[in-house]
Order: C-alpha cells, then sequence, then structure tokens
C-alpha cells in the first residue's frame, strides 16, 4: 500500500475522521562530512524518501502517536516532566517542547505517521521526522510565522537536549529546505546557503546500505566533536571553519594523535566542498569522484567513522571503475554514496552484491536517488 494511503486508513480506524498530512525528507550529502559543526560547508539535498505524518489537533493537552513502522503507541503531554520513554517519541516531544521554549504555541494532537527512509542508514531519518513534525506544528498552531532556518534549529535541538546527539545542523537543514534537482551548499558558520541545479547527465547516484546499524547516540559521534572543539580551543579560535594546516602543525605536539588526524580531516574537508562545488558547476565529474574517494580515505583513517563493510563497498566501487565513492552520513555504518556513469551502474551493482554477499552473507541494499522537495504539506 501505498505510504499516504497507509498513514489515513489507520488514522481513520484509531482515531476516526482525518487530519492534514504533512511529510519531511531524508536527505544524501555530496561532499562535506562532518564539517556542520565545525563551522565549515556541506553540500546536502533532500530526497525522495520521507517521513509522512497525519496530525489533528484534539483540543486537549495531550500528544497521542501511533508510529505504523514500528508499530507502537505513545501518549504524552507537552511539559518536560512529560517526556516519554520510547525513543522515537522523544523526537516528536523534543520537537513540541523547543517550539514551546522558543514562545511558539502547541496543543495536544492526534498523530499517525510511517516512512520509507531506511532507519539507521545514515540517511537521516531523524532528522526527517523532527523536520515533519516542527512543519507541521509550525503550519496547525503557528500561523507559519517560526521562519524555516528555526525550523532546522528546532529539529538539531531536538537532537541535543533529547536524543543525546550532539549533532551539526545539515541533516535537518537539508530536510527543511531540500529542493527538487538542487543540492545546497550551506556555510554552516553564516547559514548562507545557495542552490546548485544537480545535473549529472550519464552519471546516477547510487546509495549501497551495508546494513551496518548506525547509531549517533551511543556512537562516539559525540566524541569526534569533542576532539574538534579541544582542537580548535587549543589554536584560541571559536572553531575549525578559521584553521588551516599550517596552524594545526604548529600545535601538533601538544594535542594528542587522535586530535591531530581529526582536524586535520576536517580542515581538508571543508576545502574538498568548495573543490565539488567548482567541479560540479563546469561538469567536471572526475574532479567530483577524486574527491569523494579522499573523503572517504580520510573518514576511514584519520577520522576513523568507518567500518570494515563500508571499506569494502568502497574497494569494490574502484575496482569497478565508479567515478566517485564514499561512506556518508555520520558513519559507524549505513551507506556508501556512489556517482556512477550509466552504463556501469549495472555491472557495479552485480558485482556489489555478489562480492559483498560472498564475504558477509548477505547483500548490500541498494537505493538509487532522486533530489527532491524537503518539508511541505501533502494535503489541506
Ligand atoms: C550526522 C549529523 F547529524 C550531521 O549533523 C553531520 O555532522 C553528519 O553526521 C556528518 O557530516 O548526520
Amino acid at each position: 500500500m501505498e505510504l499516504k494511503e497507509k498513514i489515513t486508513s489507520t488514522f481513520e480506524s484509531r482515531f476516526g475522521g482525518h487530519g492534514t498530512i504533512y511529510a519531511s525528507a531524508g536527505r544524501i550529502n555530496l561532499i562535506g562530512e562532518h564539517t556542520d559543526y565545525n563551522g565549515g560547508f556541506v553540500f546536502p539535498g533532500a530526497i525522495d524518501k520521507v517521513i509522512m505524518a497525519e496530525i489533528r489537533a484534539n483540543g486537549t493537552d495531550t500528544v497521542r502517536a501511533y508510529s505504523i513502522d514500528i508499530d507502537d503507541y505513545a501518549e504524552f503531554g507537552l511539559n518536560e516532566e512529560d517526556a516519554p520513554k520510547a525513543s522515537w517519541a522523544r523526537y516528536i516531544f523534543g520537537v513540541c517542547r523547543e517550539i514551546i521554549k522558543r514562545g511558539g504555541k502547541v496543543q495536544g494532537f492526534d498523530t499517525v505517521f510511517a516512512g520509507n527512509v531506511p532507519l539507521g542508514a545514515g540517511l537521516s531519518s531523524s532528522a526527517a521526522l523532527e523536520s515533519c513534525f516542527a512543519f507541521a506544528l509550525n503550519d496547525m498552531f503557528n500561523g507559519n510565522a517560526i521562519d524555516k532556518f528555526e525550523l532546522a534549529r528546532i529539529g538539531q535541538s531536538t537532537e541535543h537536549n533529547y536524543c543525546g546527539v550532539n549533532c551539526g545542523i545539515m541533516d535537518q537543514f537539508a530536510s527543511v529546505f531540500g529542493k527538487k534537482d538542487h543540492l545546497m551548499r550551506l556555510d554552516c558558520r553564516s547559514m548562507e546557503f545557495e542552490y546548485f541545479p544537480f545535473k549529472a547527465d550519464g552519471y546516477t547516484l547510487v546509495l549501497l546500505d551495508s546494513v551496518v546499524k548506525h547509531e549517533l547516540a551511543d556512537s562516539p559521534y559525540n566524541k569526534r566533536r569533542a576532539s574538534c572543539e579541544r582542537v580548535a580551543k587549543r589554536l584560541g579560535i571559536e572553531t575549525l571553519r578559521d584553521a588551516d594546516m599550517e596552524m594545526l602543525d604548529s600545535i601538533k605536539s601538544d594535542i594528542t594523535a587522535e586530535d591531530y588526524f581529526r582536524a586535520k580531516f576536517v580542515i581538508e574537508e571543508k576545502e574538498r566542498v568548495l573543490t565539488v562545488c567548482d567541479a560540479l558547476v563546469k561538469g567536471d565529474f572526475d574532479t567530483v569522484g577524486r574527491c569523494m574517494y579522499e573523503t572517504h580515505n580520510g573518514l576511514s583513517k584519520d577520522y576513523e567513522v568507518s567500518c570494515e563493510e563500508l571499506d569494502y563497498l568502497n574497494d569494490i566501487a574502484k575496482e569497478c571503475g565508479v567515478v566517485g565513492s564514499r561512506i556518508m552520513g555520520g558513519g559507524f555504518g549505513g551507506c556508501t554514496i556512489n556517482l556512477v556513469k550509466d552504463e556501469l551502474l549495472p555491472a557495479f551493482i552485480a558485482t556489489a552484491k555478489e562480492k559483498f554477499n560472498a564475504k558477509y552473507g548477505h547483500e548490500p541494499k541498494v537505493y538509487e536517488v532522486i533530489i527532491s522537495d524537503g518539508a511541505h504539506k501533502v494535503t489541506e
């Protein structure tokens, strides 16, 4: 059954009647990983996989929420002490609380939601969930008075304050601002951004999901961020955006080798984003691809957020002559993103499935990516 039909029929049987339907997207990121919380650049786009929710005010102070995918129901109030236990419900609760903390209005509502963003694959299903509800509650209770950047920050603060992930702004930004056929280069220091048409005629972006589970809350993600902040502090600057390799080398003997390599990756990565944007405008996909491989190498060796399975998928891509390939998102599992010449695509996918299966006993999942719109209202 289509996502929307599944949601509307479940809403009707659970709560009776109908509400309004909203959706927001997962994201890819062509390049610029772990640069967002360092004040650097990122280059994401929203994709055609969404979290969708039907929502209706219920005239009480209680939220009644049902997740179709998890098959779980939660009821909670809107005060700080009402935080639900289930982690999926905490995303919705967090969004409500962050709106209220900013002086916005939220009243009780009934909701049923589901999605087709693969969970734990590095495609930001959590940002899609937060952005869907932030967008919806802004529309339903606040006359859309909250601007789109603040909607993204509401999602990010939800991660920080209710889900234990000290994430940057990239995922929520991409989910809220996504535009069909466009990637967005965001400067995470000034928050200025530019849409770049993504026309890669003759190439396909394909994700290979290792199905290694990716959980940022208990992962060393927060530790990576702490390393970067330590180095920035030692350099006397606000973020690594203002650092270069000369500065880093000048303090090399005062910091741990681990912190040195974390910062080195970030310094190199922020330059790669600019190189890739220029190359994309010129249609120079060889440069785009080379930078993607460099990013993978840095994420694997210096930032150490890859894993055996993702390194293997990257090696297969290289062997197959794929233009660019790298681990995508926070890391510790999830997907590689691959820029593949169309004529090579079937052979690449077949080889990746076969080799990965032979080594790990299961095939990687394959998702072709269509760059799509971000948060939106689906029905009146
Ligand atoms: C995760 C985080 F949520 C983002 O903010 C970003 O840091 C990303 O990892 C790595 O680029 O998706």
